[in-house]
């Protein structure tokens, strides 16, 4: 194929011969997006594409989807399990008995010296949704610590609370064919374009059809925002002060939606008297956005037939991230904006995974949004599993959050880490570094053998990545979706299905357990116990051939259900998860506890990502179509503000906070307000050195986009050096 202009030397792509398409789903954003591989006559992968009849992405990849096959032999991989008897040690190759013989007896020896729970497991939102389900019958049915959790925690936590706040259980209600509909959309610390940029390109798709007004809340003039027509630049964590004030004008104004609040909602008359306190007025010094921009935008708001709401980690990742759920459910439920066509609350997920964890990995409670608390619940698996229904604890142990300070305080000494990186990933590395010092024993499950949390494991047990793999993901809007296996899995690295099947044999329960051999079989596990009168999460009509037809179907999607057709919406007929069937209106209060600027420490530091790049880097870093474009740790900074301390634009600086430093590329822009400074926090050893990372108090989600810092000069030429000696590609 030819491209450029005829005189100009034009760009050849070589044709590459493609005897097979096979399926998959991609593994990074919780978009969704169905990708096709393509494989020569010898079976070699020679390139990826869109699935051009998917509804998600109808053909449409981002840049890391489309690289996304390279990972398959990207520098690092992990090709056989490691062991070290002591941290000092180098490690050694090992075969996986040994490797999963020693992890298997460490556990039991932690557990017997110091209880059952003194031994945690973490896991991820990256996994499949089979390796979930069969990682929480290990823990909960054979290893039995209630210390186990998702780096959710770090991602979607608010989401879920404020969800179960509200509607009485998880689960996002609306989908992306809700931009089709809606005459008003709201999106709150969400930056589509870069974050989940095929979801973006839906979006952009149907406003371009017909036009509806897009109001952007977020701090920074993100890419989003600056395709908004309205951009609302909060001041950090006071969105709920902000919704308030909407809700005050609504209910002023008489604009809610009487009917739908009298007939479906309990809790309308206290939200009245909470929001009476937050008139626009007083509201707008809190939250940076002026009175009658309020007034204008509550009234564009309930005005629209139908409107909804989108956020992401803006509020998630905030002191205030359950009540920030909660409070834009509110906002959506007095405007009767839930179960229509445009009008719903949709949280949009981050990893691509975080779904299916949620729904199957028993992190917390039990499969299928099951309640430790609940009597019944506990027979139903206790059952199903055939193991004595005492042997699950009685409630929900510790959130990750909680688990690191209890290594800390020595209540927790050995930990299991599944596909997470929390050695970048978490705020406040010298504190995490710490207690990572004081674990008497940690097993690392990782594709890459260099993840910067090797560097204290004692066993490193490498896993197979993506379509080495078989199984599925549920995306932002419920949709089910299947990765074929295409590949063997690199090296003698294993499958973390098949590495949690052989760890459950090490286990006297898990020989008396039915572990299912394949993926599809634990599907055919988790389709049965996902049957039951008015639960939502129903997957019991799915199956992987009907997926891969469909390519993705919406749960709920009953046995018998032949249409391939699942369920865009939830909560249609009002009815919701609760005892009463009544939806709760959550009455907020702005409790003002961040760190903020201040003297010592100017500039309000915010973190989040780049579309190159996702999380730590461990993937995307390792490619090099990826990595060119970002392979720096850089900051966000304000001219002005620049100016004022004699920075330049591509020089160096440290940034010190009441926790560390960390040393970075200034990249001045007017994306960033004059008092704050953003940092992708995709590189290791950077912005999670500075963050606090208080927590949400229903969530027990960190708040890591809000903090202080101040920035100091330093020498270029050693701050360069110590760039190339960090990890980069
Ligand atoms: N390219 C890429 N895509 C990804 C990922 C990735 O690493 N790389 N990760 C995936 C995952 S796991 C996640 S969770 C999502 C995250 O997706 P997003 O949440 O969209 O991304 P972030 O950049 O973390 O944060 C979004 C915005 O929140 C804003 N913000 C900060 N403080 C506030 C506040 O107080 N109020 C409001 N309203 N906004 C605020 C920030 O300025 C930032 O622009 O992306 C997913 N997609
Ligand atoms: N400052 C700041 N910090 C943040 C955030 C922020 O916005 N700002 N965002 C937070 C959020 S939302 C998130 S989700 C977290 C993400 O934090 P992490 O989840 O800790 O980061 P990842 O790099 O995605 O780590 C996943 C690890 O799993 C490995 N992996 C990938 N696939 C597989 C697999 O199939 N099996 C196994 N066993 N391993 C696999 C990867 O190599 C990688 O090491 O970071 C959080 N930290
Ligand atoms: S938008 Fe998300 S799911 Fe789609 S290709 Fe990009 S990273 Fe993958
Ligand atoms: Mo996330």
């Amino acid at each position: 194929m030819l491209f450029g202009r005829k005189k100009r030397k034009p760009i050849l792509i070589p044709a590459k011969k493609v005897k097979e398409w096979k399926y998959t789903t991609c593994n990074y954003c919780s978009t969704g997006c169905a990708i096709e591989i393509g494989l020569d006559d010898d079976g070699k992968i020679v390139t990826s594409r869109g699935h051009a009849r998917a509804d998600v992405n109808r053909g449409k990849l981002c840049i890391k989807g489309i690289l996304e096959h390279d990972l398959f032999h990207s520098p690092g991989r992990g090709s056989q399990p490691l062991m070290r008897a002591t941290k000092q040690e180098k490690f050694q190759p090992a075969s996986w008995d040994q490797a999963l013989d020693t992890s298997a007896a460490k556990i039991r020896e932690i557990q017997e010296k110091y209880g059952r729970d003194s031994f945690a497991v973490v896991s991820t939102g990256q996994l499949l949704t089979e390796e979930f389900y069969t990682l929480g019958k290990l823990v909960r049915g054979c290893i039995g610590t209630n210390n186990y959790d998702g780096n959710t925690t770090l991602c979607m936590a608010s989401a879920v609370s404020g969800y179960k706040r509200s509607f009485g259980s998880d689960g996002p209600p609306g989908c992306y064919d809700d931009f089709e509909h809606t005459e008003c959309l709201m999106a709150f610390g969400s930056n589509l374009p870069e974050q989940h940029p095929i979801i973006y390109w839906r979006l952009k798709e149907a406003r371009e059809k017909r036009h509806f007004p897009m109001i952007v809340i977020d701090p920074r003039v993100t890419m989003l925002a600056q395709f908004a027509d309205i951009h609302l630049p909060i001041t950090p964590g006071t969105d709920c002060v902000l919704i308030n004030a909407m809700l005050y004008v609504m209910f002023d104004e008489g604009l809610q939606d009487q009917a739908y609040i009298d007939a479906h909602t309990n809790g309308f008359e206290e939200l009245k008297v909470t929001v009476a306190d937050y008139d626009p007025i007083q509201a707008q010094h809190i939250c940076g956005i002026d009175e009658d921009m309020i007034r204008h935008v509550a009234r564009l708001y309930a005005k629209a037939g139908c409107a909804m709401s989108i956020w992401t980690m803006g509020i998630n990742q905030s002191t205030h991230g359950s009540d920030g759920v909660a409070n834009i459910n509110n906002l959506n439920l007095v405007t009767g904006n839930i179960g229509k066509p445009g009008g719903t609350s949709l949280s949009i997920t981050g990893q691509c995974n975080a779904m299916g964890t949620r729904e199957w990995s028993s992190c917390s409670g039990l499969p299928g949004y099951r309640a430790l608390k609940n009597t019944r619940h506990r027979q139903e698996i206790a059952n199903f599993w055939g193991v004595d229904e005492s042997f699950f604890p009685e409630k929900r142990g510790l959130t990750q959050t909680d688990i690191f300070p209890a290594i800390e305080s020595g209540e927790i000494r050995g930990l299991w880490l599944v596909a997470t990186n929390p050695l970048t990933s978490m705020a406040n590395q010298p504190r995490i570094r710490k207690m990572f010092e004081k674990l008497d024993f940690l097993i690392v499950q990782d594709v890459y053998e260099d993840v910067e949390t090797n560097e204290y494991a004692d066993v490193f047990l490498p896993a197979a990545v993506w379509a080495e793999k078989e199984g599925c993901h549920t995306n932002t809007e419920r949709r089910v979706n299947l990765t074929r296996n295409v590949i063997a899995p690199y090296g003698d690295s294993k499958p973390d299905f098949w590495i949690f099947n052989q760890m459950a044999k090490r286990f006297e329960n898990g020989n008396k357990i039915y572990f299912p051999e394949t993926p599809e079989g634990a599907f055919e596990e988790m389709k049965h116990l996902s049957i039951g009168a008015g639960r939502t999460l129903d997957i019991s009509g799915m199956s992987y051939d009907k997926i891969e037809q469909a390519k993705g179907i919406q749960w709920p999607y009953s046995q018998g259900d032949d249409s391939l057709k699942g369920s865009p919406r939830l909560y249609t007929d009002g009815q919701y998860q609760t005892p009463d069937g009544r939806t709760n209106l959550i009455s907020v209060k702005f409790r003002d506890n961040n760190e903020k600027p201040d003297e010592k420490y100017p500039f309000w530091c915010n973190s989040g990502r780049v579309v190159e790049h996702f999380h730590t880097r461990t993937r995307t870093g390792k490619i090099g179509n990826c990595n060119k474009f970002s392979p720096t740790p850089y900051m966000e900074i304000n001219p002005d503000a620049a100016e004022a301390l004699g920075v330049e634009h591509q020089t160096y600086v440290r940034l010190v906070s009441r926790r560390g430093d960390a040393v970075v590329l200034a990249q001045l822009t007017h994306r960033v307000p004059r008092d704050m400074v953003f940092i992708p926090f995709h590189f290791h050893d950077c912005v999670n050195r500075l963050t606090l990372g208080l927590l949400d108090p229903y969530s027990r989600q960190p708040a890591f986009k809000q903090c202080a810092v101040r920035i100091e000069q330093v020498d270029q030429v050693e701050a360069a050096q110590l760039n190339l000696e960090r990890r980069s590609f």
